[in-house]
């Protein structure tokens, strides 16, 4: 290849040589043809003469004029525009032209539906105008947005609304202003015609805030969670993080076509319509609950992402990780805080694990990146909230609130790096984290091997804790981290043992930080069972030989929630790694009676909360289980988890059956307690599927059913046990809901998962679907990636068709939107984990990819990355 796309190096960052301190954007919107004006007030920083870089992609460039002047000494490049020449201060205007309807990459200005809109994190403001595209140059925005008045009625930015008017050739007008200035990630644009959702809310200083959700006409009726979600939020951040919104307006506007989840423009969030339109009949209860935590995480990011925001992208999980952390604080005050933790702790453990194992290995801080985009990861994001999360573990609440408080007293209003974060940490809690820091540079996951031995004569306790993280490429050394590793002793009869050293209690978090440490806990009565990496203190893959009575003691007598549920999984793990050897050797599935038995209590426990109990009951996923071995059996291990869910439904028959009557609710409401009844009640179905009356309860549940929790539970049901009546409510639901994609994308997502043999070839047809898009993301996320990423035994065929399939898929997503084929790709960077055969086949996909003209970079980073093990 000629000009491969060149990566960039953190330790390579340099500040900017000019700043921009003001920017007036005139956007002039025509479909085909948006003409925008940008004045900008730049500043020369260096002290010498330096020519001016300004970013820009895919754009037409009208004029250029200097201090009103037309400015001649310019270049345009691959990677933009450079200016020569220059006084140190001056006023640049430039007029650019795009094509927003052309825009299919749904990054920069595009259209969605009906409407304009834009998408500028990472880098897409420089395919809407020449700038300093970066995150240190924050600026003053005011922005003027003109449109046709009949077909666009509102024309949104950020900030606050500061003129408008009409125009006699049917045009309008209206102007904004953001009074903080930002980088230009955050700026948004918005013109269409939506219905409004508006409320209102009071600050804890009094003052007072509109709040309005636009969405697609007609769809108003399904805005009210979002609403509720926001307001929770503003609240939420008030009281526990004592930080207040800091404009007079706030707008979320929802729409169709989107990369993500959402974006946190200041301002003027612009959503994916999956994380705001709900109600009982088109959303399941963790649409809710997605919906809660998404609005949530982009109004958190207004004081973590935007006051204080990044210095450089490679300082992405300094707003990211933070925010997670924030986001899954506010889901767990407001809900379970045990359902939330297992729930995020199930995404570490697999999908990011999994990510540390690939090609595509990065530490939470990358140092290296080809496209931006790429880096938007569970690595960055998830585990870059385990990363603060231990901090808040190491501090304490308290603590850590200072070190936030901190944090925004040196650095509100600048952009900041993650050490910036570290140091206020450490200067207002006195907690040394010196070596946490590592935390940061260094990638892969550690595994934390423990043994124990107990001493009765002296009735001392010795747990030998070490450490070791395999190498990852292009880090082939690795050093010891600082990880809390929370733990308790139990005696027999359940009561907690105080951990005591030469007599004195010692806190129940140690402290590792070195390849080998030995703990020695005196005054110990009698042999402990200890429950480790309590609540997951650390983002490692914990190895210690329970037995299986060990692991039921805990499942019962555990102290808190987390540490029941974690000893159940490890109880199945076992199981399910015996009995993929016994199926590899021919033998047939055996689960004991002694271990139902454990299950069978956790369904019986009245005493727990029904949405624990349905994560008690609830199988690792094939994927997770992929995860633990170097060398995947596919259908093994698809037929071990089969059969145990078939043995524990057969066994439990009866409970299951009584408790999935006794759990029915005369009514819907979104209340906790209602969502984990069917929470527990749907997951008991899920199970007795698996039976002989299956066919007759899933069909009765679909039938009466009122809400899409109770439908869909009933369809996954029917769709993961291939019974009878699949056909029917398939067809009864298209039917019903062709018009409404959104809806659709979990009759999709029931496709792409479908176990059936001829699966793909369904698939295949699926998408044509009148409700079937492949330009739409969220079509494609649930039907193709579904099909590619969890759907493993039909996607890893012998004969190579899901491989095949994936890549005509990536080949024509390359050219009409990279970032998304950028996501799909993800099942082939695993091809190191299969057997020789499946190796091959997918290494030939890559390389097809590989040879492709105009491979998008997003691509070529990962495909690279992928053929270089
Ligand atoms: N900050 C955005 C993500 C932007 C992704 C760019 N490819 C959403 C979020 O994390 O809140
Ligand atoms: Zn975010």
């Amino acid at each position: 290849m000629a000009d491969q796309p060149q990566a960039k190096y953190r330790a390579d960052y340099q500040a900017p040589e000019y700043t921009i301190t003001d920017i007036a954007l005139d956007f002039d919107l025509h479909d085909t043809a948006a003409r925008i004006i940008a004045v900008s007030q730049v500043k020369r920083l260096a002290e010498q003469d330096a020519a001016l870089k300004l970013d820009g992609d895919a754009l037409k460039l009208v004029r250029i004029e200097v201090n009103g002047e037309a400015w001649t000494k310019y270049e345009e490049t691959p990677a933009g525009l450079t200016l020569t020449g220059l006084p140190t201060a001056f006023e640049l205007t430039i007029e650019t032209e795009v094509n927003p309807e052309a825009n299919t990459l749904l990054e920069g200005l595009y259209k969605s539906g009906g409407g304009f809109c834009t998408q500028c994190e990472a880098e897409g403001f420089r395919r809407i105008t020449y700038y300093l595209d970066r995150p240190d140059v924050l600026a003053r925005f005011t922005t003027k947005v003109t449109a046709d008045k009949a077909n666009f009625p509102f024309l949104l930015s950020n900030g606050n609304r500061i003129a408008q008017g009409d125009l006699d050739n049917g045009r309008h007008w209206v102007q904004w202003e953001d009074p903080f200035p930002k980088p230009s990630y955050l700026f948004a644009l918005v013109a269409g015609d939506f219905d409004v959702l508006r409320d209102k809310y009071t600050t804890m200083s009094g003052r007072d805030v509109e709040l309005e959700i636009f969405v697609d006409k007609g769809n108003l009726d399904r805005a009210d969670y979002a609403m509720t979600s926001l307001i929770n939020s503003m609240k939420w951040d008030e009281e526990r993080f004592g930080l207040e919104y800091d404009l007079d307006i706030y707008m979320i506007v929802a729409v169709d076509f989107f990369n993500m989840g959402a974006m946190e423009n200041k301002g003027l969030n612009v959503f994916n319509s999956k994380f705001v339109l709900a109600n009982p009949q088109t959303a399941t209860d963790v649409d809710y609950q997605g919906i809660e935590a998404v609005i949530g995480h982009e109004y958190f990011h207004n004081w973590t992402g935007n006051r204080v925001t990044c210095r450089d992208w490679f300082q992405l999980s300094l707003k990211e990780g933070l925010t997670v952390f924030r986001d899954q604080e506010f889901s767990s005050d407001l809900g379970s805080r045990a359902v939330n933790r297992i729930n995020n702790v199930r995404i570490v453990r697999g999908p990011q694990f999994a990510e540390d194992r690939g090609p595509m290995s990065h530490p939470i801080r990358p140092e290296q990146v080809i496209e931006m985009n790429n880096f938007y990861t569970l690595t960055v994001y998830e585990k870059g909230s385990e990363v603060i999360r231990m901090m808040h573990t190491l501090l304490g609440e308290e603590k850590f609130q200072a070190g936030i408080k901190l944090y925004f007293e040196r650095h509100d209003g600048t952009a900041a790096t993650c050490d910036d974060f570290v140091q206020a940490m450490e200067d207002a809690s006195g907690v040394d984290l010196v070596a946490f820091r590592r935390w940061y540079s260094q990638a892969g996951t550690p595994v934390v091997n423990v043994a124990t031995d107990y001493d009765a004569e002296s009735k001392s306790y010795r747990v030998t804790v070490k450490q070791a993280t395999a190498p990852t490429p292009g880090q082939e050394e690795k050093v010891a981290l600082h990880i809390p590793l929370d733990i308790e002793l139990y005696d027999s009869k359940g009561n907690v043992i105080e951990l005591q050293c030469n007599g004195e209690a010692v806190h129940h978090v140690l402290d590792v930080k070195q390849e080998e440490q030995v703990f020695e806990f005196d005054n110990v009565p009698e042999q402990p069972v200890i429950s480790l990496l309590r609540e997951f203190s650390a983002p490692v893959v914990l190895e210690y030989d329970y037995s299986d009575d060990e692991l039921v003691f805990l499942m019962v007598h555990a102290r808190n929630e987390f540490a029941r549920w974690d000893a159940g999984q490890m109880l199945l793990a076992k199981y399910i790694r015996d009995n993929v050897t016994n199926v590899q050797n021919g033998k047939a599935v055996e689960f004991p009676a002694s271990v139902v038995d454990a299950f069978r209590g956790a369904l019986l426990a009245d005493d727990l909360d029904p949405a624990f109990i349905a994560e008690m009951l609830t199988l690792p996923s094939e994927n997770e289980v992929a995860g633990w071995y170097k060398c995947v059996d596919v259908d093994a291990i698809n037929k071990v988890v089969g059969e145990i869910k078939a043995i524990l439904a057969t066994e439990m028959e009866d409970e299951l059956t009584a408790i999935y009557h006794s759990l029915a609710q005369p009514s819907y409401t979104i209340e906790h307690q209602a969502m984990a009844k069917r929470a527990l009640r749907n997951r008991c179905l899920s199970y007795l599927a698996c039976t002989e009356k299956g066919n007759e309860l899933v069909t009765a549940q679909y039938q009466v059913s009122d809400n899409m929790t109770d439908t869909m539970a009933a369809m996954a049901a029917a769709n993961n046990a291939e019974l009878a009546c699949r056909a029917e409510q398939m067809k009864d639901f298209s039917d019903k809901w062709t018009h409404d994609g959104l809806v659709m994308d979990k009759w999709f997502a029931l496709q792409g998962s479908n176990p059936a043999d001829n699966a793909l070839a369904n698939v295949r047809e699926t998408m044509n679907h009148p409700a079937f898009d492949l330009k739409n993301p969220n079509r494609t996320r649930n039907l193709v990636a579904n099909f590619c990423g969890n759907n493993p035994v039909r996607f890893h065929a012998k004969d190579g068709s899901g491989y095949v399939f994936l890549t005509e898929i990536l080949t024509a997503l390359n050219t009409s939107n990279p970032q998304v084929a950028s996501r799909l790709i993800e099942p082939f960077l695993k091809y190191r984990q299969y057997d020789e055969a499946r190796q091959v086949l997918m290494r030939a996909e890559l390389e097809k990819l590989a040879a492709l003209e105009n491979l998008a970079k997003d691509l070529f980073e990962k495909v690279e990355k992928a053929l270089a093990l």
